[in-house]
């Protein structure tokens, strides 16, 4: 089963970010029920921004499910990367993901790892930064695992990270590891940067691709750019994808028209998926 999310981002530092809902969980609850969607997608400053007796009601009140949680803000706001040098910095970036997975656990959601994966460089060589990403990935994948979810882990485009650009490079870490709890996120705007062919990177990462962000070429919603969406759900169809399609893009031409560019899109190409 496919299903539908949206992005709703709490972070003001993020502001001009790709997220589509930009006033508060109420609001972006009660706007995302509107338009159609099966759950939210939240970007927070951090764990304890966000009450969670204040989302259990939001969600419950309006249907919604949490999608994802995602974990960007403690590179945005703390400088914390999975990568760093400093080991002390790379065990605060652990706990704050950590925290994130606490948190969405209660939900049965998972939480995302996007930038604080961090970059090799600055000292720190590529086997070893693989080696502090596989760590970290270890770690936490079996954390969300007690949660009931899995672990989130984003491959980036090369101007955000220079670890894992495509599909191909994230299954193959996934292979690496030691647990069963992570899963790569599909980002079809990263993907569009990346992939020689998006279809083709969709069937590369195959059983492995546990969420996608569901967007066009530009990071504006799909429709507004130059993506191609029919060999995307037929490749979604091959790998027998399930987990949903979120939308993390620009609020273009603003937040209710991204909403429903998405959704028209989703009703286009990825409900018949759902026979
Ligand atoms: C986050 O999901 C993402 O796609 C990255 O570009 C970090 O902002
Ligand atoms: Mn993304």
């Amino acid at each position: 089963m496919i299903s539908t999310a949206i992005t709703i981002s709490l972070v003001e530092q993020a502001r001009g970010g790709p997220f589509v809902y930009w006033d508060g969980l109420a609001d972006g609850c009660a706007r995302a029920k509107a338009a159609g969607f099966d759950a939210v997608e939240i970007f927070t400053p951090g764990a304890d921004a966000i009450d969670p007796g204040e989302l259990r009601k939001l969600l419950d009140d309006h249907g919604l499910k949490l999608a994802a949680v995602g974990t960007g803000a403690g590179w945005v706001i703390h400088k914390k990367q999975l990568c760093d040098p400093d080991e002390s910095k790379r065990v605060a970036a652990r706990d704050f993901i950590r925290s994130i997975i606490d948190f969405a656990g209660q939900f049965g959601a998972p939480a995302i790892i996007g930038s604080m994966q961090g970059r090799w460089g600055d000292g720190v060589d590529k086997d070893t930064a693989i080696g502090y990403l596989t760590e970290a990935l270890n770690e936490l994948g079996p954390r969300s695992k007690e949660h009931g979810t899995f672990l989130i882990y984003e491959p980036l485009n090369r101007y955000e990270t220079n670890l894992v650009n495509t599909m191909k490079d994230g299954a193959a870490l996934m292979e690496t590891l030691d647990t069963d709890g992570v899963r790569i996120l599909a980002d079809l705007f990263h993907m569009n940067i990346e992939e020689p062919n998006i279809a083709d990177g969709l069937r590369d990462g195959g059983k492995h691709i546990g969420h996608i962000h569901f967007v066009d070429s530009t990071r504006r919603p799909t429709g507004y750019g130059h993506m191609d969406y029919e060999p995307i759900a037929a490749a979604l169809k091959d790998i027998n994808f399930s987990g949903y399609v979120s939308a993390e893009a620009f609020p273009y031409p603003d937040s209710d028209g991204a909403a429903k560019a998405t959704i028209d899109a989703y009703q286009k190409w990825i409900a018949p998926l759902n026979g």
